[in-house]
């Protein structure tokens, strides 16, 4: 990383807290409720890419560290129709990622989820969210954004929506980098296959192994913004998903037992505080966006 100044670190902070603000007041206006995070449990996202495993021992029983609330979110709307939470999330990811910039082996997601939402009305969440955080930064963090020479348009909308299979026609395998280095403004990439993402995206029941799921992606090569989609939420959809993807339902048995007293169709998506953070101020690494970063494969840091 070239030289980061304290000076410069306390503008960041200050953005990133007027980031998080901003965004819980949009959410708010929106009808959205804050829930506290879970950050241990016996069920967790299980990724789709590897990370190493983070269980602890909880009174002699393994619990995870959170990888994501996905699984509790769509439990919370049994109570509440649109939820929230500030959610921290811990994946040691290979140290190898440590060098692409974008990576923390503990992040914080903003992560949501809305009762009966099609992945339209969630988009526009998501669209309405990044404007809204976007516009109340430059408004209220002028100055630390002037002295970070940080230059931000607010991206009209709606955002291009560009479909995996294009992406991947254009810029090719793991095209994320190349994508994003393209884009001038966020641009969505959606209809993800099957077989790249988790059992509880939803699979289009109009198209075979296409999901109804999306990301967001930064332009200037910032990267991924926030993933999410419309959930499958029936016990026969999910039994299914669960065994394409090899992984055997004792391990989700806790989330079963509820899925099948029933859970609400859904939508939602998070996005990371830390890399939000890192395109709004234009940081060369997302290590600089907060206290007490661990950058994959680092042992040491507190
Ligand atoms: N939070 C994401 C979602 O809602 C899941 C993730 O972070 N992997 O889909």
């Amino acid at each position: 990383m070239s030289s980061f100044t304290v000076k410069q670190f306390v503008d960041v902070l200050k953005v990133k807290d007027e980031i998080m603000h901003a965004g819980r007041e949009y959410l708010r206006q929106e009808g959205f409720t804050e829930i506290l995070p879970v950050i241990l449990s016996p069920i967790t996202d299980p990724l789709h890419h590897d990370t190493f495993d983070g269980t602890v021992s909880f009174y002699g029983s393994p619990y995870q560290l959170t990888k994501s609330m996905i699984l509790h979110k769509q439990i919370a709307l049994r109570t509440l129709p649109s939820i929230y939470s500030v959610s921290p999330n811990v994946r040691m990811e290979p140290a190898e990622r440590a060098s692409l910039g974008r990576y923390l082996a503990e992040f914080v997601q903003l992560d949501l989820e809305m009762r009966d939402a099609s992945r339209d009305e969630i988009m526009e969440i998501g669209e309405g969210l990044v404007v809204y955080v976007l516009t109340k930064a430059m408004e209220r963090c002028a100055p630390e954004l002037e002295r970070l020479g940080r230059r931000l348009v607010i991206p009209e909308r709606p955002f291009e929506r560009i479909t995996f299979e294009d992406a991947q026609d254009r810029f090719g395998n793991g095209f994320d980098d190349r994508l994003s280095a393209s884009l001038t403004a966020p641009a969505w990439v959606i209809d993800f296959p099957r077989t790249v993402r988790e059992f509880y995206d939803r699979e289009d029941p109009s198209r075979a192994d296409i999901l109804l799921d999306m990301d967001l992606m930064y332009p200037e090569g910032y990267g991924e913004a926030l993933s999410g989609g419309e959930r499958e939420h029936t016990i026969p959809r999910i039994l299914k998903r669960l065994e394409q993807d090899g992984i055997e339902r004792e391990r989700f048995s806790q989330y079963l037992s509820v899925v099948e007293e029933g859970v609400p169709a859904s939508a939602g998506f998070g996005i990371g505080i830390e890399r939000l953070t890192r395109y709004v101020c234009g940081l060369e690494n997302v290590q600089q966006a907060r206290l007490f970063p661990k950058a994959p494969g680092k042992v040491g840091a507190i």
